[in-house]
């Protein structure tokens, strides 16, 4: 569980990621001059604004008869004067430089840097003539810092000189034995795709409402000295020196002026670092670790030998082996897994398009949340991979968006409830972006980001059986949002729901004469997504066993809604008209939603639409940027089909070279495994993971299905760990292709069904239980809580 490399990083996506769900840090490894970029999760552009826009609401009567009326084009030019202002950006920190004073470095050798995913450490070793040079670097979650330890095998060999610096306006200081930087934000970053003149605004130093922040470092060495003035900290003569870094800013919420209303970020930076560094490193390290693989080391996956030599660089181990390497498929897996603990943990920042780990001031597409795909991909893996309590950060995210929501609802559509569009960022802002005019309504007008995201709040039930969770933090969220789907929704005149203005996130059609159109009526995706969170909330509801009224008024809704189609194709319509595609590879699928990550579409239910829906996959194509792979990776895996899951895989297992310029269209991934868009976007890395899980394990109609999607390719293995809704913890084993025995732990007590062959026999304890057996290849038995269950083939 390693990616290995024999040469310093020379580009960001070669350097090795590190987190503690709020801080994070990117490790070039060089010789004389490390270099490590730094994040801090809270550090964003801007103040809370309203972006809302009263006049969308005087405009839905026009565009609605214009859609009607099927003038799609004229409806596009409605749409622009419904949008409102754009989002912030996600903001790098700073710099952390090391220059070591080598001298002759003729005699250098034996250089390696690695990150260890299970310890979740990054080391870098390397030899200069007789001396033996180590650095080893981690956040550290338990000490709320970043962790640096630099030894050398000759004790006063080392020499060093450490600073800070910052891409933002700062200002460095020496005090109290730390180097500090303290700096601001921009009150406004524009997207990277708005041409501006000054992308970026500052406020005046003093006034400004921008977000401000501060780095701290100290060092703590064993042997030679210590100096720390303006220049940096300077070590001499050293055996050892361990750099402490804590960040922190004003950020005090996603309804507060961060610079009026901030909190002062230099007791927390103070605090946090005064006891790091009173610390003692071996503790440290072993108190990182021991909370690292507490999460970690939860899920074990085994695919067969691995057809790389143990010290194979990861670079070529991607570009020689690929997906044909079961071992690295092990570690893309598990590299997600390890990314998601690094950052999102309960309390902090949801990942963003990056995770935590940004280095431009102008990132793309703002390093923002984006709510048509990538946010919620990026929590995939989070139940099924047994991360759930990573889950959090998300939905407590969902709660500040439902205050904006609710604000966007009834300023922008005059509705109840709450909404959110494309985009968001810290601020929770929730309406379409855009700048009232200049962005394009294929992706500014969906008002369907906060029914998407109610996704999640009701899986991380359904994973957990928590009731409380339901009944006091997810439902009345639900509620809301499918309010806000009750006043949007409307007769077609003959009965049936529409959604209109609608989308299908960022693709066009083509309109009856030829041209190309984005807004128009009841687009798929709107209908499925609101399926599924009227469906979640009537399940909630009975389970709750309240709402008895509402209920009834949501399936009424419910059976309402305009069907979905099949097209000329044989294909899942994308659109409530049977259009065609502005591109028929396009990346996003989200008319396969109720396929995955929904439920509404499945063979057992629906199969004319089930097999439609594989059609418009297949259409698709096996091409895309890295997160599209990713999400076709789950849908075969939904279609059963694993050899095809795993050539999606493959393609998504392909190095993107940032000095081939030629190769950066295409979606892959980086020398250290980071999903390539291109450009860097961590919802690929994500959605690997759970597309992995999902070809092995699913759970999704009420019932287990062990192996549902395995690839010839992959005859023999197990995995352990994996989460099942309902409230299970499932390992199997299998050979020939052919599971062999599955263990299962009942963690709610709740009656078990399996779907496929019939199991030999299932013990707990040695004790063989009885199983009913429908006739469909279901086997239903009850569990306690807490057992363990032996499934035998
Ligand atoms: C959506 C996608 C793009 C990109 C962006 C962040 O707009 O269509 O491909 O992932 O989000």
């Amino acid at each position: 569980m390693k990616l290995r490399f024999e040469k310093p990083a020379r580009f960001w996506t070669e350097a090795l990621p590190v987190g503690n769900g709020r801080l994070g840090a990117m490790v070039f490894g060089g010789v004389e001059d490390e270099f490590i970029q730094l994040n801090e999760d809270t550090l964003w552009s801007g103040f809370p604004k309203d972006g809302n826009n009263p006049e969308a609401k005087h405009r839905l009567t026009e565009i609605r008869e214009r859609i009607r009326r099927k003038k799609f084009e004229q409806a596009d030019r409605t749409a622009r004067r419904m949008m409102g202002a754009y989002s912030q950006s996600y903001m790098p920190l700073g710099n952390l430089h090391i220059h070591f004073e080598h001298g002759d470095l003729t005699w250098r050798n034996h250089y390696r840097r690695e990150l260890d995913l299970r310890d979740g450490i990054a080391r870098v070793e390397y030899m200069i003539s007789d001396a033996a040079y180590t650095r080893e670097i981690f956040a550290s979650h338990p000490d709320q810092t970043l962790i640096v330890r630099i030894t050398t095998s000759i004790p006063g060999t080392l020499n060093f000189r450490a600073r800070l610096d910052s891409p933002l306006r700062y200002v460095p200081s020496a005090e109290d034995g730390d180097y500090v930087i303290r700096g601001m934000a921009p009150e406004v970053v524009w997207p990277n795709y708005y041409s501006s003149n000054l992308p970026i605004v500052y406020g005046d130093r003093e006034k400004t409402e921008a977000m401000r922040f501060e780095g701290r470092l100290t060092v703590r060495q064993e042997g030679g000295s210590a100096r720390i003035d303006e220049a940096g900290i300077q070590i001499s003569g050293a055996k050892s020196a361990t750099l402490y870094f804590g960040a922190a800013t004003s950020f005090n919420g996603f309804d507060k002026l961060p610079g009026s209303e901030g909190r002062d970020p230099e007791p927390i930076v103070k605090e946090a670092l005064t006891r790091a560094a009173a610390g003692v490193y071996e503790n440290q390290r072993s108190s990182h670790v021991d909370d690292h693989r507490s999460l970690f080391d939860r899920v074990e996956l085994s695919l067969g030998e691995s057809k790389a030599a143990p010290d194979m660089p990861t670079d070529r181990r991607i570009a020689e082996l690929g997906v044909e390497d079961p071992g690295l498929v092990e570690l893309l897996f598990q590299y997600g897994r390890y990314l998601m603990i690094a950052s999102s943990r309960p309390g902090t920042q949801p990942a963003n398009l990056q995770g935590i780990w940004n280095k431009e001031t102008r990132p793309p597409w703002s390093s923002n949340w984006t709510l048509n795909i990538n946010a919620e991909m990026n929590y995939w893996l989070a139940e099924t991979a047994n991360l759930s309590e990573l889950h959090e950060p998300l939905l407590a995210f969902i709660g500040n968006l439902a205050v904006n929501g609710r604000k966007t609802a009834e300023t922008n559509y005059g509705t109840r409830g709450w909404t959110a569009h494309h985009n968001s960022d810290i601020w929770a802002m929730s309406n379409p972006v855009g700048d009232f005019g200049h962005g394009d309504p294929v992706w500014a007008i969906w008002p369907m980001g906060g029914v998407w995201l109610c996704q999640h709040l009701w899986e991380h039930y359904a994973f957990t059986l928590d009731v409380r969770y339901l009944r006091e933090k997810a439902y009345p969220l639900m509620k809301d949002a499918a309010l806000f789907c009750l006043d949007w929704l409307h007769d077609d005149g003959s009965g049936r729901l529409i959604t209109s203005p609608s989308t299908s996130p960022e693709h066009k059609f083509r309109t009856p004469d030829g041209r190309l159109a984005g807004v128009s009526a009841a687009s798929t995706m709107d209908l499925s997504l609101i399926w599924d969170l009227f469906t979640n909330l009537i399940e909630s509801s009975v389970l709750l066993g309240m709402d008895e009224a509402f209920r009834e008024e949501i399936k009424s809704a419910r059976d309402r809604l305009f069907p979905l189609q099949i097209g000329k194709y044989g294909q899942l319509q994308e659109w409530s008209e049977d259009f065609e595609d502005e591109d028929v590879h396009h990346r996003h699928v989200s008319h396969l939603f109720g396929v995955y990550p929904g439920r509404q579409l499945t063979a057992r239910r629906t199969p004319e639409l089930f097999e439609a829906a594989r059609k418009s996959l297949d259409r698709r194509g096996d091409e895309g940027t890295g997160w599209s792979l990713g999400w076709k990776v789950s849908l075969w895996a939904r279609f059963g089909d694993g050899n095809r899951a795993l050539r999606l895989l493959g393609n998504l297992l392909k190095l993107v070279r940032e000095d081939e310029p030629e190769n950066y269209r295409r979606g892959g991934v980086y020398a250290n495994l980071f999903d390539a868009h291109p450009p860097f976007q961590i919802d690929g890395n994500f959605a690997a993971t759970a597309g992995i899980a999902e070809m092995l394990l699913q759970s999704h109609q009420g019932f287990l299905q062990l192996l549902p999607a395995l690839p010839s390719s992959w005859p023999k293995g197990c995995v352990k760990g994996l989460r099942a809704r309902g409230g299970f913890e499932v390992a199997i084993a299998w050979n020939d292709c052919k599971i062999t025995e599955a263990e299962i732990v009942s963690l709610n007590g709740m009656p078990l069904a399996i779907h496929g062959q019939r199991p030999l026999q299932i013990t707990e304890d040695g004790e063989r239980i009885v199983m009913e057996e429908a006739d469909n290849n279901l086997f239903t038995f009850h569990t306690k809580r807490g057992a363990r269950y032996l499934v035998k083939y």
